[in-house]
């Protein structure tokens, strides 16, 4: 392989500013920036937003901007190397806390950008998604996937916060975001059935094994069975490999999402894992503990609720700092997006 390609200044400055005047340009000046030799560049800085730094400022603006004039309260976690007013955490994930009061509500929309929440803080929080009202209490994953009807409220006391992760930059960069608004949906079913219908893993309502397929039948998944699972996972997975659990479509077997993944780690007490390297970018989320993490050579300090950026191809170690108690993480990553795109790769 030449490292020597030819340059601009190799060429007769009439001829390039002739090209450019053509709206066209030689690509060999460019070749090795968009198809870097071995790995990709990566302007996504492996880096830590601290809860205790985004609340306050989430607080703040509860008293400074009322809902009407938000629609959605969101202080957006924006990754420096990729430049702030991008508003993108890695690459492709779109990053956001939410605050919304008690009695508010975050009007009825929908969009093309797949969305999640992931419950924070607070008690009496919901999402409406498809006419199905679904709780939101700490840890619980809610999906609004493309295309569906959403809308938030609160019914309970103190302010609700929940992580919202889109696959905005994606899609915006692809000029394909937009949303649409209407009324308030009808709850036609305001007892979250869908999560009481896939209760247990590895069984179904029967009629499933026969249904046409809904892309998305199952919309909430509450923090307690999947740190329950985690759990009993832990009691057969050697030391040092990770307990990792992913959430999916529980008819399919498949992802959740089109273009993004959601995943659980448990670090047990004193443990030390290295994650596989993989070409995925990835968001970490702390739901509980604390600990250490190695983001390709950038060592981060986390506590509970602080979000991580792990980019494309990066080598991620955890530790949990507690010999006592576990440490739970939250992942989502764009490994869906790239299995799509056919590139998907596990190193090492
Ligand atoms: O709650 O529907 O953080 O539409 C960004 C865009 C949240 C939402 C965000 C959204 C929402």
């Amino acid at each position: 392989m030449n490292s020597q390609l030819g340059r601009v200044e190799d060429l007769p400055t009439d001829y390039y500013n002739g090209l450019k005047a053509r709206n066209t340009l030689p690509l060999w000046p460019s070749l090795r920036a968009v198809l870097p030799y071995g790995k990709p560049s990566r302007r996504t800085q492996p880096m830590l937003w601290r809860y205790a730094d985004v609340r306050p400022d989430l607080l703040r603006a509860g008293e400074l901007t009322p809902i009407e004039k938000a629609e959605r309260r969101v202080i957006v976690l924006c990754n420096p190397g990729l430049g702030l007013e991008n508003m993108q955490a890695t690459a492709s994930i779109y990053i956001g806390l939410q605050l919304i009061l008690p009695g508010e509500t975050a009007p009825n929309h929908r969009h093309t950008p797949s969305a999640v929440r992931f419950a924070i803080e607070g008690s009496g929080g919901f999402t409406v998604v498809r006419g199905e009202k679904l709780p939101m209490e700490k840890g619980d994953l809610i999906l609004t996937p493309p295309g569906l009807w959403h809308e938030h409220g609160h019914e309970g006391t103190g302010p609700v916060i929940w992580l919202d992760a889109l696959d905005l930059p994606l899609v915006y960069g692809i000029e394909a975001s937009y949303a649409i608004e209407s009324p308030s949906q009808r709850i036609d079913d305001p007892h979250n059935t869908s999560t009481t219908r896939f209760r247990q893993g590895g069984v179904l309502p029967y009629a499933s094994l026969a249904r046409q397929r809904n892309d998305y039948p199952l919309l909430r998944f509450p923090w307690r069975g999947v740190r329950e699972a985690l759990g009993e996972l832990a009691t057969v997975t050697p030391i040092g490999e990770p307990v990792h659990v992913a959430y999916i479509n529980p008819e399919t077997g498949q992802e959740c999402l089109p273009t993004l993944g959601f995943s659980a780690l448990m670090l047990r007490p004193g443990e030390d894992v290295t994650l596989r390297r993989r070409s995925a970018s990835a968001v970490l989320h702390v739901v509980e503990g604390g600990g250490a993490a190695a983001i390709d050579g950038t060592e981060l300090a986390f506590g509970e609720s602080d979000t991580m950026a792990v980019p494309t191809h990066a080598k991620v170690r955890l530790t949990n700092a507690s010999g006592k108690t576990p440490a739970y993480l939250f992942m989502v990553d764009d490994a869906p997006l790239h299995r799509k795109l056919g590139f998907y790769e596990v190193f090492d």
